[in-house]
């Protein structure tokens, strides 16, 4: 038996993404329908970003659920780059004339967002299967999903793909209306997740011989590390033991010196790709987020684009219903376009910056060490890393 509903925005996803846009149409009195084919515990157990641009912040005052975030995030006004044994501070704060970045988890973003989604009684469907989107060609798109045995029908006048990388948005676009650009990584990050304090009070970022090490944090008692890996290697390969030693090994001295060791409390390895799909409009159905692109980890600024996307797209959606207009809808993906491949470039060329490349010999690792050399010593050179890694404003080289 088939059951039917109405609403005018079906979300697919109820990651950051879908979450966030769900509650920014919700300010503006839009009625959306989250659909999520994990449980909410799921979701909230994947261990991913730590690091929010001021534009996240403001979007999340907006959606009106940043008061955890204010009191708990801890605010950063620089990081340390790592490189010939030796750190070196990039002073965001001073190079960009007063803007920092808060490390607070994205799943206490997440969390904060489902809190008020259920507090305003807001429709989300977990456990939803075969969700599948449908003539969104036309002005009147469906969704249908599985849930308990029995098919549902959603009505809407939008669907907006919230569904990441894997989902089945982007996978349900016209095969010769997209376009997809994609660089694979030759390595991973494993990442651990403990509860000892952070060897550091901001970021370290470290090239070394032995590869890539990022030391991070998610509070004064919890820290997240990260080392390149081989793709080769499995979680089960790495001991704890034998991430804290190699951590140790790729560390300066006094770094090597603070580090406090002790049980994982998560363990993982990612793949690092970059990639962009365009457009990210197919009539009546948009993608936002990691369904539309992927950066590698690196510059931090995977979650940052997924909020700028939905701020894009709340903006374009509330001015259809509210001002008639359907010019906010015919720029999104352009838009969107334009601060994503800035965010590329920038992922893509810290990432070819930090990591070891297999098969590249001695001379790769000296071109790193003179580009950080010139870098921390050139203010030209350090304002361009700072006000990338902060963030560019919303309307940069709009003039
Ligand atoms: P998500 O978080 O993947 O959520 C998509 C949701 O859609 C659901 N879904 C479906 N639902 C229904 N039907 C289907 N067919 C579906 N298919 C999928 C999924 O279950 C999921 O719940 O995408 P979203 O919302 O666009 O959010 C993007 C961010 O998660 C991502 O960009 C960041 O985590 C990237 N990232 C970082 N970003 C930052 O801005 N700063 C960081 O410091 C940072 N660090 C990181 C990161 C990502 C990492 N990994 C693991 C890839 C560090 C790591 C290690
Ligand atoms: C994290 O804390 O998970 C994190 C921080 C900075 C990055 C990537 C990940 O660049």
């Amino acid at each position: 038996m088939t059951k039917a509903t109405r609403t005018q925005v079906a979300i697919i996803g109820a990651g950051p993404s879908g979450l966030l846009l769900g509650q920014l149409l919700y300010k503006a009195g839009i009625d959306a329908i989250i659909l999520e084919r994990q449980t909410g515990d799921y979701v909230l157990s994947r261990i991913r970003a730590g690091v929010l641009e001021q534009v996240t912040m403001d979007l999340l005052d907006e959606a009106g659920v940043g008061q955890r975030m204010h009191a708990e995030g801890l605010v950063h006004g620089g990081f340390d780059l790592l490189f010939k044994g030796a750190r070196h501070r990039i002073d965001m704060h001073k190079l960009t004339d007063g803007k920092k970045v808060i490390v607070y988890g994205q799943t206490e973003v997440t969390r904060d967002l489902m809190d008020a989604r259920q507090a305003a009684g807001l429709p989300t469907v977990y456990d939803a299967h075969n969700v599948q989107v449908h003539e969104f060609d036309s002005a009147k798109p469906r969704v249908t999903y599985e849930k308990d045995g029995q098919t549902h029908t959603i009505e809407c006048d939008f669907i907006a793909g919230c569904d990441g990388f894997h989902g089945v948005c982007r996978a349900s676009a016209p095969k010769d209306k997209i376009r997809e650009y994609e660089k694979v990584y030759p390595f991973g990050w494993l990442g651990l997740l403990s509860d000892t304090p952070p060897v550091h009070e901001e970021l370290i970022y470290a090239n070394s011989t032995r590869g890539f090490a990022l030391c991070s944090q998610r509070s004064a008692t919890r820290s997240r590390y990260y080392l390149q890996v081989p793709l080769t290697d499995k979680v089960e390969d790495w001991s704890d033991d034998a991430f804290w030693e190699e951590l140790r090994n790729r560390l300066d001295p006094e770094a090597r010196q603070h580090l406090v060791t002790g049980p994982s409390i998560e363990k993982s390895i990612a793949p690092l790709r970059s990639f962009v799909t365009e457009p990210m409009r197919f009539g009546r159905m948009f993608l936002a987020g990691d369904a539309a692109h992927i950066v590698p980890p690196t510059g931090a600024k995977g979650l940052n684009l997924a909020a700028t996307d939905v701020k894009y797209l709340s903006t374009a959606i509330i001015e259809y219903y509210q001002d008639n207009s359907e010019a906010g809808i015919d720029a999104y993906s352009e838009r969107c376009l334009r601060r994503i491949w800035r965010a590329e470039r920038f992922s893509w060329w810290f990432t070819s910056l930090m990591h070891r490349f297999p098969g590249e010999g001695e001379i790769s690792q000296k071109f790193q060490e003179a580009e950080l050399d010139y870098l921390i010593h050139s203010e030209s050179g350090a304002k361009t890393i700072a006000e990338n890694y902060v963030g560019l404003p919303l309307d940069f080289g709009d003039k």
